[in-house]
């Protein structure tokens, strides 16, 4: 049974207040039949891939807000996007705000397979930014109101013919996202992000969005013999200007595809799933050499403990 799997990027440029869920599915579809020229069979989209990223805006009343949330999916807007990636045989990954029928809100990711069915869902566990309006910021990033943490965990599925697991944005900059998936043998993982290239709290990062972004992640694939695609929303989206930087990656670390734009842009890797156990079968072969007798922390304590 092969083991390759055509995977696909889907990078979107920026999306702005006013740019209609229509709109947006037409470009995602765009993007779909783009890969689907190019043999993908699995299209990986952006974090919040439905909307601009409002969470650059205050609130008071955050049913104000309801309105940049999904509450069905599929829903009459994003149907026609299922309907031609089942048409074609191609999977996809798709992330949007969820407000659930109890009314609690996650950013939320889906894994369709290539008949159409919603293989999996994940919830963001990593939540950045920040709770409170705070106005001297040129922008915020209150995804910390906007967003409850899950408490799900990740987790990895058998589908596209391997084990998938999924992460979102902030989660790709925490090696314990990685790990836990590693440790259910994962062999691609799917990222979309939103990453501002300003960071407000400390701009000496700006610079380095990009480095840090690879590191991460390539790092991440390496440490636990994995694919990893990472796709951003990027480009100047309501005066905030994200990084673009869309990237398939190795299990090796090695990147195989890299975006040139920031704006919307596919590219393809073709993955060979065995690759991975070249590295979970030496080096990283956690049985033998992992010794989690010592690592009781990782799991015991949050914060730095300072004697
Ligand atoms: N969307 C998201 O998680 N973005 C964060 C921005 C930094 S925290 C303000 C990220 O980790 O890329």
């Amino acid at each position: 049974m092969s083991r390759i799997v055509n995977v696909a990027a889907a990078q979107l440029g920026p999306i702005q207040r006013e740019d209609s869920r229509a709109i947006v599915v037409k470009r995602l579809i765009d993007l779909l039949r783009q890969a689907h020229s190019r043999n993908a069979e699995l299209v990986v989209f952006p974090e919040l891939a439905l909307t601009t990223f409002f969470p650059r805006w205050f609130v008071d009343d955050i049913t104000q807000a309801d309105h940049w949330y999904e509450t069905n999916m599929p829903s009459v807007a994003t149907q026609p996007l299922f309907d031609e990636a089942k048409r074609l045989g191609v999977g996809f990954c798709l992330g949007y705000a969820e407000l659930t029928a109890d009314s609690q809100r996650f950013n939320t990711q889906i894994l369709v397979e290539r008949n159409g069915s919603v293989v999996a869902k994940y919830r963001k566990v990593h939540i950045p930014g920040h709770e409170h309006h705070e106005p001297d910021r040129p922008f915020q990033h209150a995804e910390r109101y906007y967003f409850t943490p899950s408490n799900e965990g990740f987790g990895v599925w058998k589908a596209f013919g391997g084990r998938i697991g999924m992460m979102i944005c902030n989660d790709r900059r925490w090696p314990e996202t990685y790990r836990v998936m590693g440790l259910q043998g994962v062999e691609i993982i799917l990222c979309g992000y939103n990453t501002p290239l300003h960071y407000v709290p400390d701009p000496s990062q700006d610079p380095l969005q990009g480095f840090h972004n690879a590191l991460v992640m390539q790092s991440g694939a390496y440490q636990n013999g994995t694919f990893v695609v990472g796709v951003a929303k990027g480009g100047l989206e309501e005066g905030v200007d994200g990084l673009a930087d869309s990237s398939i990656i190795a299990p090796s670390g090695e990147l195989l595809a890299k975006t040139t734009t920031s704006d919307d842009e596919v590219i393809t890797a073709t993955c060979d799933l065995d690759w991975c156990n070249n590295y979970k079968n030496t080096l990283f072969d956690f049985d033998r050499y992992r010794r989690p007798e010592v690592y009781g922390r990782i799991t015991q304590q949050r914060g730095s403990i300072l004697d």
